[in-house]
């Protein structure tokens, strides 16, 4: 961002109150914000006590002794399923819809209810059990958008086996890595998925994640979704509707520790490995309901709840599994891609099912800026009465836009600002209560504490920047990263002493509201997707006729960050016609299409300080047209003018 962007940013003007109608039956309330200012964790001992079902209640709510190691709700036993789930029926809504699938076909859609869902769980929890697996064993889930994907993280959930979603668009090495590093026992995939208009193969990836590695896995549990050929291993691979399908329908649940692990789920940091987040269970699924009834305003008897992530990205697990399903919300699941078959395929959701509360990332709302107010405007959306936003900073004109051409101008937007390391929300307004900015995520939710700080670790005064820190613990925290606590502690929380440091930069306005400003260390955030550039570079320099590789995250109007690469073939290779090309597909082979470059230039030297460090500042000034800056810590000033006039090999 230019400064004279950021200036314009911190001068926003524009704030909407909260309407008198909406504010009169939010779930939200200036009073929650008192509560958990006068007592912080008996705010939480209420809200563990009134949103979720305990077997045993807890003998202290945290236990932070062993700091930054915690412990929520330390006794206490629970089970998520049950949650999610059971009691829900129990009570009486056994009928009512908890899933409206809508598979990208048209015309192709499910609708699950909750007696449906349990029904479906317990087989699936059977099923993992007859395969052996038990409590604390790892399932890796690698699946489309599809019902299964939640029935599988709930099965886990219910027998206590810790699940790893892996994102359906990674590659084979990707999974592979990511089974190794958790030892996991079975994976559940499924022969394909529906995207942009044809069948997808997701099987094979598998295959080969196994042909290469991951002798930890003794079965493949597959879900027929596409009917497409699939390779079979015999004894290996099971199919999901004659494994699942033959169970029992009734399934009796044992109650597991509020700090047995939930799920690991894989982020990029600052080098290479992915870092597997560790969740545990009690202090996340109360974080998780909470949040989803307050910041969403959830009224389970009567709204449709809508999320478009996937479940493969935090987003997925907490408020498309967890949150909502805890709070017995009815929600829409799709497929499928917002473009096909039409432009119009959201908002014609939308119509079809009434959706009254929609959560999208601000990538897709500047694509429907891009591709124009007229397709929004040819559907009814009358039902939505609140949006929101996650994933990267959404700057005030695509706010603005989502205010008047999806909100006709009177839906309360949410815009969210969290992590995977979070688990929850963390910093949003409160809907009812909060006067919104474009723009801004505006203030930690009661019960959470955060604060921007200078390099000494100092509070700054409104009106200055700094990072974004966490101030105290909260109940879905990271526990730490799967078998690595030492890079826990160095990650988070060795920046500043006692706090978490969050890897955003942020300002304070004048109002004292936050506005998260980017990421402050190499990780990119492309459409909303963290990647670090070591795991780019390291995926170009493992192709053979690349020596060495640097990469930047140039700022990109639909896509936040795109990611640019400099690369430096070895003195053998030459570079052919298709070389951009075949790297980028390598890319994408290693890590999955969401890495590929969005630029590769072949340039004969990189710019380096005296100490060898890459100046990615430079490089970033380069790849977003700018005069390139300060020159004189590079070892060889000159290189700068090389790499401009040398430039060739655009990406596609
Ligand atoms: C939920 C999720 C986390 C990173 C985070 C930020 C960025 C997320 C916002 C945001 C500005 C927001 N998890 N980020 N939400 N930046 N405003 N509302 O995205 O682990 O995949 O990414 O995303 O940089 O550190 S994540």
């Amino acid at each position: 961002m230019t400064s004279e962007a950021l200036e314009n940013l911190l001068h926003e003007e524009r704030h909407f109150e909260p309407s008198a109608e909406f504010a009169a039956q939010a779930n939200g309330t200036a009073a929650l914000y008192d509560a958990a200012a006068a007592d912080r964790l008996a705010f939480w001992d209420t809200q563990a006590r009134e949103l979720i079902s305990w077997d045993a209640p807890w003998s202290e709510v945290l236990d932070w002794t062993n700091a930054p190691f915690a412990q929520w709700f330390v006794d206490g036993t629970l089970n998520v399923a049950y949650n999610c789930v059971d009691r829900h029926v129990e009570a009486g809504y056994g009928d009512q819809v908890a899933i409206y699938w809508e598979g990208e076909p048209e015309g192709e859609s499910r609708a699950i209810t909750y007696a449906d869902l349990q029904a479906e769980v317990n087989q699936a929890a059977h099923a993992l059990e007859s395969l052996g697996v038990r409590h604390g064993d790892r399932v890796a889930i690698y699946l489309p958008m599809i019902p299964e994907a939640a029935v599988a993280m709930l099965a886990c959930a219910r027998i206590g086996a810790v699940h790893s979603v892996v994102f359906g668009g990674f590659s084979s090495e990707a999974l592979r890595s990511r089974i190794e590093d958790a030892e996991a026992s079975v994976v559940i995939t499924s022969d394909g998925g529906y995207r942009r208009g044809k069948a997808s193969a997701l099987k094979p990836a598998v295959d080969d994640a196994l042909d290469a590695g991951a002798e930890s896995v003794r079965h493949v549990l597959v879900v027929r979704r596409t009917g497409q050929d699939v390779a079979w291993v015999e004894g290996r691979d099971l199919w999901w509707h004659e494994v699942v399908g033959q169970q029992s329908t009734e399934h009796t649940y044992t109650a597991h520790d509020s700090e047995h692990p939930l799920f690991i789920l894989y982020t990029s940091g600052t080098t290479g490995k992915p870092k597997g987040i560790k969740h545990t269970t009690g202090g996340y699924l109360t974080q998780c309901a909470y949040t989803h009834r307050n910041v969403f305003d959830l009224k389970p008897d009567t709204d449709v709840y809508w999320c478009t992530a996937d479940v493969g990205w935090v987003t997925g697990h907490s408020y498309i599994v967890y949150g909502p399903l805890a709070n017995r919300a009815t929600q829409v699941m799709y497929e499928g891609t917002p473009d096909t078959p039409h432009k119009g395929r959201l908002w014609e959701i939308v119509q079809k099912y009434g959706v009254t509360i929609f959560y999208t990332a601000p990538t897709l709302i500047r694509t429907m800026m891009k591709w124009g107010a007229d397709i929004p405007a040819g559907y009814d959306l009358s039902s939505l009465r609140l949006l929101g936003s996650v994933g990267e900073p959404i700057n005030p004109e695509a706010w603005m836009w989502y205010r008047e051409h999806v909100g006709h101008n009177s839906c309360p937007i949410v815009d969210t600002w969290w992590q995977t390391e979070t688990g929850a929300i963390m910093i949003s307004p409160l809907p009812g209560v909060t006067s919104t900015k474009p723009g801004s995520a505006q203030r930690p939710l009661p019960g959470i504490s955060a604060d921007v700080v200078d390099d000494l670790a100092q509070s700054v005064p409104d009106g200055g920047g700094g990072y974004l820190v966490l101030t105290e613990p909260w109940p879905a925290m990271l526990r730490t990263i799967w078998g690595d606590d030492q890079r826990f502690v160095e990650t988070y929380w060795s920046r500043f002493e006692g706090l978490y440091f969050a890897g955003d930069g942020a300002k304070k306005d004048e109002d004292g509201d936050i506005w998260l400003l980017g990421r402050v260390d190499d990780v990119m955030n492309v459409s909303g997707h963290r990647i670090s550039t070591t795991e780019v570079e390291s995926a170009l320099v493992s192709h053979p006729i690349v020596a060495e590789a640097a990469v930047v995250g140039a700022s990109d109007e639909m896509t936040g960050q795109g990611i640019v690469a400099f690369v430096i073939l070895r003195g053998d290779a030459h570079e052919g016609a298709d070389t951009v090309k075949e790297l980028r597909d390598h890319v994408a082979k290693e890590i999955g299409p969401i890495a590929k470059p969005r630029q590769i230039m072949i340039v004969a030297e990189l710019p380096k300080t005296r100490s060898g460090k890459i100046m990615r500042r430079l490089l970033r000034d380069v790849a977003e047209n700018r005069e390139v800056g300060d020159v004189t810590t590079l070892a060889d000033s000159s290189v700068m003018d090389l790499i401009k006039t040398g430039l060739s090999g655009d990406g596609d």
